[in-house]
């Protein structure tokens, strides 16, 4: 067996789930064939990369997958190692195994069960954390949480992290029967106030919070147990303290439709603190939520 590249199930929360790490250093942590309760909902999910423009037009790192422009990989570290700047070899992951935590917390009296799947890597002087979380009521909430240190030469040019996710959701397996949808709030008229609008071709769609907007994948084809065509929405968590233009959160939709990558831009544009705490929660997250 390959040390990167493999595919390993994890079950658990009604979940079935491959996670794969393609090569040591890349694009880090993804998700293959995410079935809930025996049905497919998601292709392939990942967080491959990262954009950070520096203020004054220079550096803008290309992290992650295809690293440009004195950027670096997403390179896999053992689960163990400690949250810091990791330069020691011996703390890398030697087989894709020793950079992944899977984990499976119960249901309590308010919370449902979930299956967390979770990688480490180092990313020049940041460090990643992918996690993918699966629960029992059918959602998903991919997350990336990222500490680190200022650039060692630029630490007081303010920057910005750009989090790309690519989610890729197959409804019961219908590709090519699928469709994207955007909703808007535009009114309180009944009907006829709130509205899903079919979008057919790959754009750039941002958010809008006075509008309640969000998407979905529909199956034009699948039905649940009340006649609907089954979907699941891309609901972006969002407050208005940390997006108050509305226009900072961007979906671009891919190919055929079936594909979309949130573009999530974080709190603040300004300079870490100069001692950024290592791993706290990322602002950067989506989730998809069950419809039916
Ligand atoms: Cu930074």
């Amino acid at each position: 067996m390959a040390a990167f590249g493999n595919f390993h199930n994890a079950t658990g929360a009604g979940w079935s789930v491959y996670w794969k790490i393609p090569v040591a250093s890349g694009g880090g942590l993804e998700l293959w064939g995410a079935d809930f309760r025996g049905h497919r909902v998601m292709w392939r999910g990942s967080q491959p990369f990262a954009l950070v423009p520096y203020h004054g037009g220079s550096p803008t790192y290309k992290d992650g997958f295809d690293a440009k422009c004195g950027g670096a990989a997403f390179t896999a570290l053992k689960h163990t190692a400690p949250n810091d700047w990791v330069t020691d070899p011996a703390q890398f992951a030697a087989v894709d195994t020793d950079a992944v935590v899977v984990r499976n917390e119960p249901a309590d009296d308010f919370d449902p069960a979930r299956l967390i799947v979770s990688a480490k890597f180092q990313c020049g002087w940041y460090q990643y954390v992918h996690s993918w979380e699966f629960d029992s009521d059918g959602v998903i909430t991919p997350r990336v949480s990222m500490g680190g240190h200022l650039h060692p030469s630029k630490p007081d040019v303010a920057h910005v992290h750009h989090m790309y996710f690519r989610v890729d959701l197959d409804i019961d397996g219908q590709f090519p029967h699928d469709v994207f949808e955007q909703f808007d709030h535009n009114s309180f008229a009944q009907p006829g106030g709130d509205k899903w609008t079919v979008i057919g071709a790959q754009g750039k769609l941002l958010h809008d919070i006075d509008k309640a907007r969000k998407w979905r994948v529909r199956s034009s084809v699948a039905k649940n147990d009340a006649g609907e065509f089954k979907s699941y929405e891309v609901d972006i968590p969002l407050s208005r303290r940390r997006l108050p233009a509305g226009r900072e959160c961007r979906l671009r939709l891919h190919g055929q439709g079936t594909g979309v990558e949130l573009r999530r831009r974080p709190a603040s544009s300004g300079n870490h603190r100069r001692r950024s705490r290592f791993l706290g929660r990322g602002p950067a997250s989506s989730r998809a939520a069950l419809q039916g």
